[in-house]
């Protein structure tokens, strides 16, 4: 029913076009119904009943794409709803006040057409993956330091959801561990704000030789998504050992063991 877009989110309401009633010789509308509606949002937190104050007047009108809020939509079509930003954990709900010639009706006719989740955008973070240079036939762990700075305190990330890479790597060490999350607690470029240092193991990075960026994705104790992404070059990739190391990489592995996978024969 909805869909992220960047930090906003996006919802459709529409009404079904009523029957529509008879003029008259004088121009008179016997039994005619509404000729369109707007939808009107409004935020509750998470948890909280449907809304019971039907009055229009008193709902916030968020911006809705297509004239929604703004205007009339002529009923049968769909209206777009666009919230910038709401708090963690809010909910919207959407309300549709039909249109009469004579105006808008006075209270909201329908207050649950719509419910949605509130999700906050992604905080940027700065990363630094140490080495510039990664040689992944080490098959080694990856030291990344997460870097926190005024926007962000660095005990404010929930470690053991870091994950980096296309493989989305999860940490070499088990950061739930309170002694070895400790141990990866350091100031690396000494600016006075605590960094957080995580490993991952290359092969589980997704990262392939070429590769000259990695991102390292997350969440903070409250649920908000991080993201940060730093560059590096890889090494040892060429020559014939380089591509020996790709086949090994794209050929599929034999299900019996001992007896390597052959690719088969087209007759
Ligand atoms: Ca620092």
């Amino acid at each position: 029913m909805y869909e992220p877009v960047g930090s906003s989110l996006l919802a459709t309401a529409s009404v079904d076009p009523p029957t529509m009633g008879v003029y008259d010789a004088s121009g008179e509308c016997e039994g005619c119904g509404p000729t369109g509606y707007r939808v009107l949002a409004q935020l509750l937190p998470s948890g909280s009943a449907p809304p019971t104050d039907r009055a229009a007047e008193t709902w916030t009108e968020l911006p809705v794409a297509g004239g929604g809020a703004q205007g009339i939509s002529p009923l049968g079509s769909s209206v777009t709803v666009e919230i910038a930003s709401c708090p963690l954990g809010s909910y919207v709900w959407l309300a549709t006040e039909l249109h009469f010639d004579s105006g808008f009706a006075s209270s909201v006719v329908s207050a649950d057409s719509t419910l949605i989740e509130c999700a906050p955008p992604v905080q940027e973070v700065e990363i630094n993956i140490i080495p510039r240079s990664i040689n992944l036939r080490s098959h080694g762990v990856i030291p990344v330091a997460l870097l926190g700075d005024e926007s962000l305190d660095i005990m404010d990330v929930d470690a053991p959801t870091l994950r980096l890479g296309p493989g989305e790597a999860a940490p070499a060490h088990d950061l739930t561990d309170a002694w070895t999350y400790n141990d990866h607690l350091q100031d690396v470029n000494l600016d006075g704000f605590m960094d957080l240092i995580a490993h991952f193991r290359s092969p589980e990075t997704g990262i392939v030789c070429g590769d000259t960026e990695a991102t390292l994705t997350g969440s903070l104790l409250n649920g908000q998504a991080l993201a940060g992404t730093d560059h590096f070059r890889t090494v040892a990739c060429g020559g014939r050992k380089g591509v020996r190391s790709f086949l090994d990489r794209v050929q599929p592995q034999s299900l019996e063991p001992g007896r390597p996978a052959k690719l088969e024969k087209k007759e």
